[in-house]
């Protein structure tokens, strides 16, 4: 296949820099996006992600996670899901759809926003370093949760009246859903060092009040009860933002998982068979590029990836 590097065009980079770009099916910014209500860039917080509503392009509202001062604990930020309008190139009707977890620390916000194809919201949270949190069920830190489009409770998950779909993460920066089947798929940073041994980075299938582990089991380490993941890595490679491949310009490619990293610096492609079992992977654009931080379908049909420093390559 055909590769295009789109570097000097493009700085595609919405995570730390409070706005989203905006660019047509060329790649040619039409226009920007600011002015998040309370937004507060803090260590490795900032704006997160974005996520459209799958009504969009009836009611134009997009969902954003991002970093605000926590109004009850003074020194702690949390991570914050506002849902927008997006009206005249303007982000209007703020409604805020969930307060996630607060902390004073700096890293393991998460946080990836993905939705099924029943119309709910999911969410990935980081633990925000209080690693013994991510076991426990009445705090979000280290929790996948799931909530329909305005914020509520689904009355079907796991536990009535919470919004955890899934625990026992670390710091979930993937979210995404299988095309094929609707089987939800994370990809997840292992322990650093001070809080484990170093390297344990984990591809996950997210079940239904599914335990994944943490801070108790890490790496391959398991017990009954917990849900060891499909695929690890030791040393650490860093997995970011991970997307199936749904597009026909590449069909040897198509419905393999895709996984940017940010320490391995290189582009993952796993294939997953039906029952979740990784079996085949190959290692793309390594070292090539820097720190890769999320990769996309295009609606062209092919394949972009965007690297920390803002390139954006375009597989096709
Ligand atoms: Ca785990």
């Amino acid at each position: 296949m055909g590769r295009r590097n789109l570097a000097d065009k493009r700085d595609l980079d919405h995570r730390k820099r409070s706005r989203i770009k905006i660019f047509d099916s060329s790649y040619k910014l039409q226009s920007t996006l600011t002015g998040f209500p309370d937004l507060a860039v803090y260590g490795e917080g900032g704006v997160l992600d974005l996520a459209f509503h799958p009504d969009f392009v009836r009611n134009r509202q997009i969902y954003v996670a991002y970093s605000v001062v926590d109004p009850t604990q003074p020194g702690n930020h949390l991570t914050q899901i506002n849902r927008f309008e997006v009206q005249n190139g303007s982000l209007t009707n703020r409604k805020i759809i969930l307060n996630g977890p607060s902390s004073n620390a700096g890293t393991h916000f998460g946080c990836r926003l993905a939705f099924d194809t029943s119309g709910f919201l999911y969410a990935s949270f980081g633990e925000r370093r209080l690693w013994t949190l991510s076991q426990d069920p009445n705090v979000l830190h280290g929790k996948i949760v799931r909530l329909t489009d305005d914020g509520r409770i689904p009355r079907d998950n796991p536990t009535p009246g919470s919004p955890i779909f899934s625990l026992g993460h670390r710091n979930p920066q993937g979210l995404e859903f299988d095309p094929r089947n609707g089987r939800l798929f994370s990809s997840e940073h292992g322990p650093s060092g001070y809080d484990a041994e170093g390297g344990g980075d984990e591809i996950n299938e997210v079940v239904r009040g599914g335990n994944y582990g943490w801070p108790v089991y890490h790496h391959r380490n398991n017990a009954p009860g917990f849900i060891a993941p499909i695929a690890e890595y030791t040393p650490a490679v860093a997995p970011s933002g991970i997307a199936f491949y749904t597009g026909s310009r590449i069909p040897k490619w198509k419905n393999s998982l895709f996984v940017a990293t940010l320490r391995g610096q290189t582009l993952l492609r796993l294939e997953i068979d039906t029952n979740g079992q990784v079996t085949s992977e190959e290692r793309l654009i390594e070292r090539r590029h820097g720190r890769l931080r999320d990769v996309a379908t295009s609606p062209n049909g092919t394949l972009l990836v965007i690297s920390e420093s803002g390139r954006l390559i375009e597989f096709r």
